[in-house]
């Protein structure tokens, strides 16, 4: 362990800990104790001491006069923002008090813990939280919001999330960005994509939203949301209509490809074009291109997994570079996520063995709202950490209204008073992870890095971890892995014989090194984890679940009678809500606009810059338009999850359905419709 902290000045090694796929290491400058700078750290073999604009001002962030000290009891009504200090002593002992008496009375799953990736720090995320609400025996949470549909459907295909090196996408002749607005959300990949272009590689994006990633295309391909089933089918039909398939490979390491073949007969190219918006001689062009460049590379985001039909959806792109057989070739292949292959010991570090009732009530975090109003036996006490669900969940209005209840027990854990916080009965301050020992794997890359801390906790702020034990003690837990020290946590973690992958990697060795790449051999020529071993271009195993078993187009579910589709997704400068709170980076992004498109605007008689009411059943929104033609018609886009400013109506997911997708009980954020109109902003 080295002491950082005792260091007063210096530049010192980190981590990004925010939940972005390039996990950039980072330089942290210090002076007389406190962060002057944060920089990328040159020597990282991947990202390269290059880093985002959101992470260059972070010290803005970890120094905003509005960041919490500590610890905080509500005084004011439920969401009214009206707290006063308390001591910790205070704060643990009504937090273990409330909930001994709860689980005397209603039982211990009528406490409900909710988290998500704020701190991608395993031990933040999920180490000692899920030791202690094992043993607690509380609710279980489904943590099913990012990315959980697309990785089910992947996993069909291919056997879990594993794709290529994006190192190797140097060597990529034709990279499709699919569905990822990744000049924003994965800019490294951008990186190297920019390195394979030099070597002669076409890019192609694949959006309904003309945004960074699309102006930076070769060949931008707008499409209609929902609908990049039928695509990958098109293209699929054309593929092998012309011939253009590799008979080798399909015949050595799929399943299933003489029954693909027939059935993508019936995705001709007009009835394609027609669902998906693309015309058909595009269509033809980039099939002709898929099917005659190598090797070929898709990046695939998060974007088209969004939706109802989210799984199936990534299910099928995946099955794309099998036809052409790219998995054997360098830089050939796709990328939805590489988590499988950092996979750590889940078992050791989560301890599912405490959990004593395996039958516990599992809730999904997508339908927070209705948990809140409807659960029956009710939800009846709720801590949070690591998200910000009044903001980034769907049906946000009923989130808060569910936040809002009077006989429920609120704890929030947090570096700010977050509009989730603001309906907190008690607000606990979190450190920043620059003020923790944590490990981080990418779902991107392929290294395994450690942070040590830097800095000296932020007033009285504690870790995750402490938080943990803080309460456990309370309680009056006993276990003895309760109360082991992060250093601990990590090698059990680490240890994990099922994962040749990260052989030799133990927390020793990162502690001298700082990130370590695991030792990952190409997918092909191997087995799989599919059931047959390998790529699954029919899976039985999916008409086992009841899905079709072969790649299948469905449209969205009728999201009501409103005449546009809505895509609310993320922006440049804030990473999910976080930076939302943040006046540098607010200033940055200005304010919030609705994307749409010059015909719609002129039906509608909107000019750009006029405030505009957007709204469903479920809420409704003030924005400023942004007319243009970066969207097509029928489709309007906003980007960022946005604070509650004052005098703002800016919640886009008080919009949002909590319907949830296909497969892993993914949100389905992107399969929404509303009606918009323009209005004089007062
Ligand atoms: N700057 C920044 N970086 C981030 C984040 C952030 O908020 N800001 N969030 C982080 C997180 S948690 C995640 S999960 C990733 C997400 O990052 P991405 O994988 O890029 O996912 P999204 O930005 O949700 O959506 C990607 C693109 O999909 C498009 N899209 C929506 N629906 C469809 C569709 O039906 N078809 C197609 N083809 N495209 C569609 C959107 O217009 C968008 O451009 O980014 C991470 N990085
Ligand atoms: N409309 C719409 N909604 C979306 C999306 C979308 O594209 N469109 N994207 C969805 C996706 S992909 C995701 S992943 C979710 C993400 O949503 P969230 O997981 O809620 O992410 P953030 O909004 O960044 O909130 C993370 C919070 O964790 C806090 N935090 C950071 N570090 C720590 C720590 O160490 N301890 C504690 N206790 N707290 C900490 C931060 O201060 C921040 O407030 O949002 C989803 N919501
Ligand atoms: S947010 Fe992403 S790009 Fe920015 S520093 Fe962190 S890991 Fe790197
Ligand atoms: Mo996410």
């Amino acid at each position: 362990m080295n002491s950082f902290t005792s260091q007063k000045t210096g530049i010192f090694p980190s981590v990004c800990s925010l939940d972005c796929p390039d996990q950039c290491g980072l330089l942290v400058h210090k002076q007389d104790g406190k962060i002057v700078k944060i920089e990328g750290d040159p020597n990282h073999p991947v990202t390269k001491g290059n880093i985002c604009n959101k992470v260059r001002h972070m010290t803005h962030r970890i120094y905003d006069p509005n960041r919490l000290q500590f610890p905080l009891k509500r005084v004011g009504k439920k969401g009214e923002g009206k707290f006063e200090e308390i001591s910790w002593e205070e704060a643990i002992e009504t937090i273990s008090c409330k909930w001994k008496k709860l689980i005397e009375t209603n039982g211990p799953e009528s406490i409900l813990p909710y988290s998500f990736y704020g701190n991608m720090g395993r031990l933040s995320a999920e180490g000692m939280d899920r030791r202690f609400f094992h043993r607690l025996g509380a609710s279980l949470l489904d943590r099913s919001i990012c990315s959980a549909a697309g990785s089910v459907g992947y996993k069909y295909t291919m056997g879990g999330s594993f794709g290529i090196d994006p190192e190797d996408t140097i060597s990529s002749k034709l990279i499709i960005f699919w569905g990822i607005n990744a000049v924003s959300t994965n800019m490294h990949q951008v990186a190297l994509a920019q390195k394979a272009r030099k070597n002669g590689a076409k890019i192609i994006v694949i959006d309904v939203h003309k945004n960074q990633t699309g102006q930076f295309a070769d060949w931008f391909i707008p499409i209609l949301p929902g609908t990049d089933t039928a695509l990958a089918l098109g293209m699929m039909h054309i593929l092998f209509a012309e011939n253009l398939v590799d008979d080798h490979f399909l015949e050595q390491y799929t399943l299933g490809h003489e029954e693909l073949r027939e059935h993508v007969k019936i995705y001709n190219p007009a009835s394609v074009s027609k669902i998906t918006g693309v015309p058909v001689d595009d269509l033809y062009k980039l099939a002709r291109i898929y099917g005659n460049t190598s090797p070929s590379f898709i990046r695939i985001g998060n974007g088209p997994q969004h939706h109802d039909q989210g799984g199936m959806c990534i299910r099928t792109i995946a099955c794309l570079p099998a036809l052409t057989g790219q998995w054997l070739l360098k830089g050939g292949g796709a990328i939805k996520g590489n988590g499988g292959y950092l996979a750590h010991n889940a078992d050791s570090l989560q301890r599912f063995d405490l959990l004593q009732n395996k039958n516990t009530r599992v809730i999904n975090m997508n339908q927070l709202g209705r948990a809140l109003l409807d659960s029956n036996p009710p939800i009846q006490s709720l801590y949070v950490y690591g998200t910000n669900p009044a903001v980034v969940a769907p049906e946000g209005n009923k989130v808060r209204l569910g936040l809002e209840r009077e006989d429920l027990f609120v704890v929030v854990h947090e570096l700010f008073l977050t509009e989730t916080a603001k309906y907190a009965d008690i607000v606990l301050p979190a450190t920043s992870a620059f003020e923790n020992t944590d490990f981080y794997t990418s779902y991107w890359h392929h290294y395994i890095q450690i942070q040590e801390p830097v800095i000296e906790r932020y007033g009285e702020s504690k870790s995750n971890v402490e938080v943990f034990q803080l309460l456990s003690k309370a309680i009056g837990f006993e276990d003895s892995c309760l109360y082991e020290t992060e250093a601990e946590l990590i090698s059990q973690a680490l240890d994990y014989t099922s994962n040749s992958y990260i052989e030799g990697i133990t927390y020793e060795r990162l502690v001298e090194q700082k990130y370590m790449k695991a030792n990952i051999k190409p997918l092909l020529p191997g087995k799989l984890m599919t059931p047959s071993g390998n790529i699954e271009l029919y899976s039985k195993q999916m008409e086992e679940h009841g899905y079709p078993p072969l790649p299948t187009y469905e449209p969205i579910v009728h999201d009501g009678d409103y005449p546009f589709l809505f895509i609310p997704g993320p922006n440049h400068n804030y990473i999910n809500s976080t930076f939302s709170n943040n006046e540098k980076h607010i200033s940055l992004e200005k304010e919030p606009r609705l994307f749409i498109n010059v015909y719609d605007a002129s039906t509608l008689s909107i000019s750009d810059g006029d405030y505009v009411k957007i709204w469903n059943s479920r809420g409704n929104c003030v924005l400023k338009a942004s007319v243009g033609e970066n969207v097509l018609p029928g489709v309007v886009v906003t980007q960022g999850l946005w604070a509650d400013l004052p005098n703002t109506k800016q919640l886009v997911n008080s919009l949002t359905p909590d319907r949830v997708a296909d497969m892993g009980n993914g949100a389905t954020f992107f399969s929404c419709r509303v009606d918009v109109a323009k209005v004089e902003k007062s």
